[in-house]
């Protein structure tokens, strides 16, 4: 476990989490407990902001009820008792009337209740907006978009300074992606915004494979500061739904620090499984030098799911490796089936040595599955994974079940029950909403299906 001591050495001066998804977000214990991890790896910052909250964004003037203000207060406090500042975003961008007064005083209405229950860290989300005016008065009022958006974080600044000179202020652009040359609205944004306020990137992409200290430092001279990057990795909404990163934080350049203010992890739509990937981040953060992604994956396994379940976690990690990292999504299982499918063209006799490794490690992913369906002690993790379990169970059955329809010697006798079940098989993996397992296994078991199809023919006829 990383020691927060070692994290007072982090170069890295803001080491977040953000919950910043689209999608179904966090009961308040989900959210408390998470806090309670990231306090003890050495996080100092919990940012709240999901898409789907609509206090958060589509009706973020209205106030939130009193009981979730009290969750909020709540969670603030023993956020900060375990080092780790809890800030609320507000994304106000869809409606607002940029310079209407009437609208300031809603929002600074809104951040003075978070005040008031403790929180100093605040942020306001201008990300996914269409970038237009609500408000013809606004089209008058601004030269173009940055100024009206640079207005308004600059009174927010303003506002919130003269509160209590120890808050804080970030903003994240409508543009937050890219490399040089950037459009004009970021010049502009950089030029007119005060430089107290922290700027969001997420890197050359909206989800980057990599990023590294001079896509930052780009980024950077075009705003005038470091920005603060928003990592999208491991966040798994939308379009990646089907996507579970469970895998260990790579492509995140060893300098990237001298160029950023810090990092904020995007979640996942799962708060358990994401303490994976975040215990992985909590090395980088100590050693950015010295990081290795393996054996950083390897250790937060061992704390999440705890020694007896590791290595099951990993069978199934491993084969969950699709998504904006770029990495093969299932590269040994793709490897063993596609030589099995290799030999069995060129009319090699199953029964061989790539026939046996295959059999072997869809034996280890059956052990794999019942584990994770029966033995896991942290249910919560369990509960994360179980659609990606169940893609896996079905993907590692259909597998032997095609290494069986290969290897009978006498169709159709032999092998009727197991063709029928091959057949819906490939239809379950076929329709199963979650990626895992890549693609080779799905070809191997339509070979032999219509191999057995074939020889039953002939034994027919
Ligand atoms: O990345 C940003 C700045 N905004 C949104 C996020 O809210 C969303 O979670 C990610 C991943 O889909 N993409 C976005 O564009």
């Amino acid at each position: 476990m990383i020691e927060k001591s070692n994290m007072t050495e982090s170069p890295f001066q803001v080491r977040g989490a953000l919950e910043g998804f689209y999608g179904t977000f966090y009961t308040s214990p989900q959210r408390n407990d998470l806090i309670r991890f990231l306090g003890r790896h050495g996080f100092n910052l919990y940012l709240y902001g999901p898409k789907n909250d609509r206090h958060h964004r589509r009706y973020w003037r209205d106030p939130y009820p009193l009981q979730r203000m009290q969750q909020f207060a709540e969670t603030a406090a023993m956020a900060r008792e375990v080092g780790v500042e809890f800030g609320f975003a507000l994304s106000p961008g869809q409606t607002i009337s940029y310079g209407s007064e009437a609208d300031f005083e809603l929002l600074t209405a809104k951040l003075c209740a978070f005040y008031e229950i403790g929180v100093r860290v605040f942020s306001l989300f201008l990300d996914d907006i269409i970038p237009k005016f609500n408000d013809d008065a606004d089209t008058l009022r601004y030269e173009n978009y940055a100024a009206a958006q640079a207005d308004l974080c600059n009174r927010t600044f303003a506002w919130l300074r003269e509160l209590d000179t120890s808050c804080a202020l970030s903003m994240c652009p409508t543009d937050y992606h890219g490399v040089p040359p950037f459009g004009d609205y970021l010049y502009e944004l950089g030029d007119r915004l005060e430089s107290g306020i922290d700027i969001f990137y997420t890197g050359p992409k909206i989800c980057s494979t990599s990023i590294t200290a001079s896509d930052a430092g780009a980024f950077a001279a075009a705003v005038h500061r470091r920005p603060l990057i928003w990592d999208n990795y491991p966040v798994n909404d939308l379009a990646m739904q089907s996507e579970m990163h469970i895998g260990p934080i790579r492509g995140r350049d060893p300098c990237l620090h001298e160029n950023v203010r810090g990092i904020v992890v995007n979640l996942m739509l799962q708060p358990e499984a994401s303490k994976v990937p975040l215990h992985t981040f909590a090395a980088y953060f100590g050693d950015p030098d010295g990081y290795d992604a393996e054996s950083a994956w390897e250790s937060a396994l061992h704390e999440v799911a705890g020694e007896y379940s590791a290595e099951f976690v990993l069978r199934l990690g491993e084969n969950s490796l699709g998504g904006c990292l770029r990495l093969p999504e299932a590269e040994k299982l793709e490897r063993l089936a596609r030589a099995v499918l290799e030999d069995a063209e060129r009319g090699v006799e199953p029964g061989n040595k790539a026939f046996q490794a295959l059999e072997a490690y869809l034996l280890q992913l059956d052990a794999a599955c019942y584990h994770l369906n029966y033995s896991m002690v942290n249910l919560d993790l369990r509960q994360d994974l179980l659609p990606w379990t169940e893609g896996l169970n079905l993907q590692q059955d259909m597998g032997l079940r095609a290494l069986d329809v290969l290897r009978a010697p006498e169709p159709p006798a032999s092998t009727e029950w197991s063709v029928a079940r091959l057949q819906e098989l490939v239809e379950e993996v076929t329709v199963h909403p979650k990626r895992i397992g890549g693609k080779a296994l799905l070809p191997l078991a339509h070979y032999a299906l219509a191999r057995a199809l074939a020889l039953e023919k002939v034994v027919t006829m």
